[in-house]
């Protein structure tokens, strides 16, 4: 323990309530009389932080001893949850603190509701990184994540007139109890400039230089003493940017306005997950990221290894998607012309430092920067860039001699119509592997977007199916199926080894265990306290998209309300539950939320429907939201056309809670039927081939519209503007063009929804269905996927901290 002792901190009651009242005197400065109850919260947060601080000291020191390889995840978002309840759990001390808190006179679910969750990210790949995270702690593996401090994380949503308007999402507004600032290890960041050589060395020198401030949240394990960090950069203007001569002459916009520019860097997350956004400001948020992390990382190499040749062998550093790719080009650059490397050893080893994570399919979501942007801003970057472009393509023509057409798709460099540097190029080419993040999606990138460079280096890919955290989508968000599951295995060890849920299956025939199932999920539904806890919860949440086609889902409540305005309706009751954000500037993607609020407030004014169909859509769906949805829902929408969802990870968490689903040959889909099994899962539409042929023939969408009545009744009200004008635009997309051939799908989605109301009808085969769900997806723990990682691309092992 490098020779420091330290203090336990009491996890008793009554040790508790001691901490609690002095860090409301001495770090707060205030008194149980008159503390309010933002100075209760904040006083709470400290007060279970300590006893995870006390556990983090110890890792590092263990850590410290073991020089071990560590893993390294840089991410431009991290979607984290909220941290209060997650930290209570993790450090055993939620009973206490409810007593102790109760002893004060405080009341603990109002102090908790304070909490606010960071909203440092878009949707499924910014939670993916917190669940990496947690497991990796989990497993003792040491690990830090790198991501952007965002001063304005995701936008709240809210709903005028049902539209969707965004609001800034000031989350850090009242200050942020969990986070470490440690301005010490601060970094300084170059922008613009030129480069020159100077004694047969390339220097850069920048034209703006901004500082990197770091600070750091706790990421504990669950069952262990590890407490890894994710480590967050803040930019900072130098001090040098506060211009005093032009403050003192009043010009005080003028003075600051260097300031400002550096600070905006790390001011706002990009809400867009749709389109390259393309712009200046998100490039230089990646190099901001990119820069300070490879830095740290550095520096931390530093404190243990004398010798460059074990850089590769001490560190593995994971780019999540191609945001983070410029630390290819940046550590190339610390180590040829600020350590002096020779280019083939800095290269063998910037080669075996990274990995890849692919998490797209659609071609317009592949990064591209301009190349005039890029050498303006990082000059020596895009030199840089061209060296290791020389190599690739030699590469490429000594193995396809004659094959030019091969050597422009595959250059760093595309060239029509306008320049630009290809990101997802540029991360294969200078990584050990690329991973595509579900068996479906691995294959189609080896096949289609990342075929070339298949064909060169096959061994480079690997498939690694992404997974959840069990222990905050189980145990956190639904405390009363946990409790029951670990009643029926009598354990509660599945929540660090997630494949104990096979346990489960034998006891859907025990007709007690599925009453109280049954029971639970009731109450996890009257807890929600939308629609009719009796009737199917049927929920569809996730970002806004066209692929994902929250239209067709829209369609078949449409077709419902006409079969009930018809009469004689023999469908199950049910509410029908979306969530989720648009892009601000996906228009086609607001229209369908705007659609989907219009229709709502119509089925639910209708007295026909009552007790028969309702229509939700709670505003500023994140992770607090869905902590409470996911252990509610009964059926889960997966419906996105086939060959478009790389993965899909709310799939898992739903299916995990018990929820059935629907859905499509797509992403992880397929792996969740093969585990629940054909029976237990609802499947329709085209499979990603044949979704592929009719794509690229002639695909006729009013084909489908003139030969089916239902699907025409649907479009025909639409468009009629039964729902306001924003109906026409969206008919017309689906009519003329229908990109994500929903109305090809229609048919077989509404048929498969009346098997749906079938299976629910029969409530005893539903529990069945459900209970075998929850058990046969342990699989989809993200334990399971770090451990795949560990094995195929990261190669590093656990660390054990003494309890
Ligand atoms: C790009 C350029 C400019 C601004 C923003 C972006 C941007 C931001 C976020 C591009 C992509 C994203 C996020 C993508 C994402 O969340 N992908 C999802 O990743 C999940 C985890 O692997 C998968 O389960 C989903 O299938 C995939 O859609």
């Amino acid at each position: 323990r490098n020779g420091v002792e330290l203090r336990s901190l009491g996890t008793s009651p009554a040790a508790f309530k001691e901490d609690l009242l002095s860090n409301l005197y001495y770090r707060r400065g205030t008194t149980v009389e008159s503390a309010s109850a933002q100075d209760a919260y904040e006083t709470l947060a400290l007060t279970v932080r300590d006893r995870l601080a006390e556990r983090r000291a110890r890792t590092a020191a263990a850590h410290y001893a073991a020089n071990p390889r560590w893993v390294y995840y840089l991410s431009a978002e991290y979607l984290l949850g909220p941290q209060l309840e997650q930290n209570l759990l993790y450090s055993g001390t939620a009973e206490a603190a409810r007593t102790a808190l109760e002893a004060c006179g405080f009341a603990p679910d109002e102090i908790a509701a304070l909490d606010v969750e960071p909203g440092l990210g878009n949707g499924g790949l910014g939670r993916l990184a917190a669940c990496l995270l947690d497991s990796l702690a989990t497993m003792d593996i040491p690990a830090v994540g790198y991501g952007i401090r965002y001063d304005l994380g995701i936008f709240k949503q809210e709903f005028h007139d049902g539209r969707q308007v965004e609001r800034p999402d000031d989350w850090a507004f009242q200050g942020d109890p969990w986070e470490f600032p440690a301005p010490d290890d601060r970094q300084v960041v170059g922008f613009y400039g030129s480069t020159s050589v100077v004694g047969g060395r390339t220097v850069w020198t920048p034209g703006e230089t901004v500082l990197g401030e770091p600070s750091h949240l706790l990421v504990p394990g669950y069952g262990t003493a590890t407490v890894n960090i994710v480590r967050l950069w803040r930019a900072q203007a130098s001090e040098a940017s506060f211009d005093l001569t032009r403050f003192a002459a009043g010009q005080y916009a003028e003075a600051v306005q260097d300031a400002v520019r550096a600070e905006n860097i790390s001011k706002v997350l990009y809400p867009d997950d749709s389109t390259p956004a393309g712009r200046e400001l998100r490039l230089k948020q990646q190099y901001f990221l990119v820069s300070c992390s490879l830095r740290d990382i550095v520096r931390r190499f530093r404190l243990r290894n004398g010798d460059w040749a074990d850089f590769a062998s001490k560190t593995a550093i994971q780019l999540n998607d191609t945001h983070p790719v410029l630390a290819i080009p940046e550590l190339m650059r610390l180590l040829v012309d600020e350590e002096g490397l020779d280019w083939d050893h800095a290269w063998s080893l910037v080669r075996r430092t990274f990995n890849y994570t692919c998490h797209t399919l659609l071609p317009e979501a592949l990064e591209t920067w301009p190349v005039d942007m890029l050498g303006r801003l990082l000059p020596r970057h895009l030199e840089i860039i061209y060296l290791i472009n020389a190599e690739l393509l030699d590469e490429v023509r000594a193995r396809f001699p004659d094959d030019l057409d091969r050597v422009r798709r595959m250059s760093l460099i595309q060239e029509e119509p306008t320049r630009q540097v290809r990101m997802a190029n540029l991360a294969v080419t200078g990584t050990t592997r690329t991973n595509g993040v579900a068996a479906l999606h691995t294959q189609l990138l080896t096949s289609t977007v990342l075929r070339d460079f298949h064909d060169l280096w096959p061994d480079r890919f690997v498939n690694v199916t992404n997974g959840v955290s069990p222990r905050r989508f189980v145990r956190l968000a639904d405390p009363l199926v946990s409790a029951l599951i670990s009643d029926g295995l009598g354990t509660d060890r599945w929540l660090s080894d997630l494949s104990l849920l096979s346990g489960l299956a034998p006891l859907v025939a025990d007709a007690s265990f599925r009453s109280r199932w049954r029971d639970v999920k009731r109450a996890n539904k009257a807890a929600l306290g939308l629609g009719d806890p009796a009737a199917l919860l049927d929920v569809m949440v996730k970002r806004f998209h066209e692929y994902k086609r929250q239209q067709l889902k829209l369609l078949h409540v449409i077709t419902l309300y006409h079969r009930i305005l018809a009469g004689g309706y023999d469908g199950v009751p049910r509410t029908v539950l979306f969530g989720g954000k648009a892009a601000p500037a996906y228009h086609a993607a607001k229209n369908i939320i705007h659609l989907i609020n219009a229709v709502a407030a119509r089925v639910n004014a209708d007295p026909a429907t009552d007790g028969l169909l309702t229509v939700v859509f709670p505003a500023n769906y994140n992770i607090t939201l869905a902590e409470r949805v996911i252990p509610a829902a009964d059926l889960s929408e997966q419906i996105s056309m086939a060959g478009k969802e790389a993965s899909g990870t709310g799939n898992m968490k739903l299916s995990l809670n018990g929820a059935l689903t629907i859905g499509t040959l797509d992403g992880a889909n397929i792996e969740i039927r093969d585990r629940v099994g054909a029976d237990n899962f609802f499947l329709f539409g085209l499979n990603a081939a044949e979704a592929l042929t009719l794509r690229s023939g002639d695909y006729r969408p009013r084909d489908h519209y003139a030969a089916d009545g239902e699907l025409r009744a649907a479009l025909d009200v639409i468009s009629a503007g039964a729902f306001g004008g924003v109906g026409q635009e969206v008919a017309a997309s689906l009519l003329d063009r229908d990109e994500y051939l929903t109305l090809a799908d229609y048919r077989s989605y509404v048929d498969r929804q009346s098997d749906v109301d079938a299976a629910w009808r029969d409530q005893e085969r539903w529990t069945t269905m459900s209970i075998l769900n929850t058990a046969r997806t342990g699989y989809f723990s993200s334990d399971r996927t770090v451990a795949d990682y560990l094995t195929h691309i990261w190669h590093a092992s656990p660390v054990r901290v003494d309890a």
